[in-house]
């Protein structure tokens, strides 16, 4: 079994470093620095976006972060980060409107670029504010967003959440803080942390 990901530490790959820690299984990283590194032709052969993260499974490329996390759910079921199959609908739902249009809907905010009410009609997430309300009605009181299991949601939309709070775009009220304090306490979601903040200084974005 070979499982390879390539990244940046100050990057969306951090994400998918949570998630392949929740696996478990065994993998090698490739640090991928942004510029002359990122948009090499070799790196444009991996993901022709020249973008961050990659991962390469068994000679099988996967890219975008949210295609990645529902990847390894599913490759490595014994990690119970999926739910069953029959048993799917919000999982699929929450997963595909954190990928699209609330990181949408975010960038945009993020770039200072407004839509008008007509114009809204035409963008997939609406407006942001929309976007944001039913990103954090996925937020529970207790347990996960599927409920009593942590699941690649809790990885995946959990840290849009997280990130969109460090942009300063929402605020971290005390029941979001309590929990992306729940999921980021995790042994998983730690190890995570201390390998790529190892790596920042050498790897992270040019100065
Ligand atoms: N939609 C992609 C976005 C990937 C992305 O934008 N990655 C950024 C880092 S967070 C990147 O590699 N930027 C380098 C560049 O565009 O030069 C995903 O979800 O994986």
């Amino acid at each position: 079994m070979s499982l390879v990901f390539y990244t940046n530490p100050l990057s969306r790959g951090r994400i998918v470093r949570w998630m392949l820690e929740e696996t478990g299984a065994p993998y090698e990283t490739r640090f991928v620095r942004y510029g002359e590194e990122m948009n090499s032709p070799d790196f444009a052969a991996i993901n022709p976006m020249r973008k961050v993260p990659a991962l390469v499974h068994n000679g099988r490329v996967v890219t975008e972060c949210g295609a990645i996390c529902l990847y390894l759910a599913d490759v490595f079921p014994e990690a119970g980060l999926a739910p069953p199959l029959a048993d799917r609908a919000s999982y699929y739902r929450w997963m595909m409107f954190a990928a699209g249009p609330w990181e949408q809907a975010n960038i945009n905010a993020a770039l200072g670029v407004q839509v008008t009410p007509e114009q809204s009609r035409m963008a997939g997430y609406g407006t942001f504010e929309r976007a944001l309300d039913v990103l954090l009605s996925l937020v529970p009181d207790t347990g996960y967003m599927l409920g009593g299991k942590f699941s690649a949601l809790d990885v995946y939309a959990g840290s849009h959440i997280d990130w969109a709070i460090q942009f300063g775009s929402i605020p971290a009220t005390p029941k979001i803080a309590t929990y992306l304090d729940r999921i980021q306490s995790r042994p998983a979601a730690r190890r995570a942390l201390e390998l790529d903040e190892a790596a920042a200084a050498e790897y992270g974005p040019p100065a």
